[in-house]
This record gives structure tokens, sequence and C-alpha cells, in this order.
């Protein structure tokens, strides 16, 4: 088994260069376009792109993409689609009437920042999986998001575990739209890019897809380790 909090390795030093160097290019758009609440970016972070958000609760804002993108309450869909029997389009009323989970876990971002003690609440994915039925051919699930930018993927034996959510609240309020709202995915046992913002749709496919950072080097298999709460083995 891999040691956890091992120092990063080579492969995850270079997702972080690719992260500063995206994070500086969002930082120069983000001065123009977003709301005063984003405007206090720290210049003293390293990657550029983060700002501890007033009233955030200690989390910091991320995004690859050069806007934050908005559905409304209305608006919104999150699409199931894939090896499915049963493809469906989700609306946040319809997510709401379904049984919610609530946990309290740690938020680790891969470049350090972390947020103890973190309530989530929504829907298991493993829910919205056993309503859709998924083939026997899949092994894996992409999910992608409305910002049009931003990718992640997990296996399917990953994304049945029961700390595995469709997030409609965090820290017992609903996800603002800066951090992804309406609904994030959240991914407990993993670091935090696993943890697509801005949740539009829920894939079945037959083999892993690497998501955003993955192709800048980031592990596909993103565990924190038995500091949150995970007690088992990691596969
Ligand atoms: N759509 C989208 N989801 C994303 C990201 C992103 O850039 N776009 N960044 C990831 C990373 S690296 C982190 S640390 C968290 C940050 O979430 P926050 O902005 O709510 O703190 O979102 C993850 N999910
Ligand atoms: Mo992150």
């Amino acid at each position: 088994m891999e040691e956890i909090g091992a120092p990063v390795g080579r492969r995850v030093m270079l997702g972080m260069i690719g992260l500063g160097a995206a994070g500086v290019a969002f930082g120069a758009k983000l001065q123009g376009g977003l709301d005063s609440a984003l405007s206090a970016v720290s210049s003293k972070d390293p990657t550029g792109v983060t700002g501890l958000l007033p009233g955030g609760g200690g989390f910091r804002f991320y995004s690859v993409a050069s806007s934050i993108p908005h559905r409304s309450e209305t608006d919104y869909r999150l699409k199931v689609s894939g090896l499915v029997d049963k493809a469906a389009t989700y609306r946040l009323s319809d997510l709401r009437a379904m049984p919610q989970t609530r946990m309290v876990r740690d938020v680790q971002c891969v470049t350090g920042w972390r947020v103890d003690n973190t309530p989530f609440e929504g829907v298991k994915l493993s829910h919205l999986l056993d309503l859709a039925g998924v083939r026997d051919e899949a092994t894996a699930v992409r999910f992608t998001c409305f910002d049009g930018a931003y990718s992640e993927s997990l296996t399917l034996k990953q994304a049945r575990r029961d700390d595995v959510i469709v997030a409609l609240k965090i820290q017992g309020q609903p996800v603002t739209n800066a951090h992804g709202g309406p609904v994030r995915l959240y991914v407990a046992p993993m670091y935090f890019y696993k943890s697509a913002k801005w949740l539009s749709g829920i894939e079945v496919t037959k083999g892993v897809e690497p998501g955003y950072w993955e192709h800048y080097g980031y592990d596909v298999d993103a565990w924190v380790g038995r500091s949150n709460g995970r007690s088992d083995d990691s596969t």
C-alpha cells in the first residue's frame, strides 16, 4: 500500500505547476468579472487563483474557467446518461426530494489548504446510479460541469461508496454559486479536485477517462488517506 502523507511525487508536482500557470491566467481575468466577495485574491497564494471568501468558512475558491458559470434553481439540470438502462434528467427539486445524506469530513486540496470538519449534504451518487440501472459492461463514471471546462471521473466501485455524494448543501447552506452551486460533487475520501463543481452530467462509461487536472499529472486515484475517515483499503 502506498504511504499516506509522503512527499508529493513527481506527477503531482507537475500537476501543481500546471495549476499555477492556469491560476495566473485566471487571476488576471478574475479582477474584471467577479463580484466583490471574490476580489480578495491573495497575492501570497502560490497558485494565484485562490482567495479566502469572506464568510466562506475557510474555503478557497478554485475554477479553471474564466468566469463563474451560473444556473438558477429552476434552470439547473443534472443529466445521468451513458451505459445505463434509464437515462434521466433531474431538476434541483427532484434531487431535493430524494433521500439526503449528511456527513462531516475534512476538505483537503492537493495544494495544501484544508477545511476541517465540513458538513456536506446531498444525494448519494450510488442512489442515482441505482435509479439509472448501470449496465454490466460499465466500469466507470465521468462527471461534466456546466462551466464547459472541467471534468472528473471515478471507477464504479469508488462512485458507489457511501461517502461520495451529489452535494446540495455545504456547512448547512445551499452550495453557493462560487463553490459549485447549485449542485457539486463531493468525494470525501479523495483530494478536493475530484469534487467537481457546477455538476451537470454523470455519464456511466466503459472505462475511466482522466479528468481535467489528471491530464496535468495528478493521480486519477486521489485518495487523501486514512486521516479523512477512511478505514478501508484504497481500491
Ligand atoms: N468545475 C470545477 N470543479 C472543480 C474545480 C474547477 O476548477 N472547476 N477545481 C477543483 C479543485 S482543485 C478544488 S480544490 C475544489 C475547490 O472548490 P471550492 O472553490 O469550492 O473551494 O474544486 C474542485 N472542483
Ligand atoms: Mo484543489
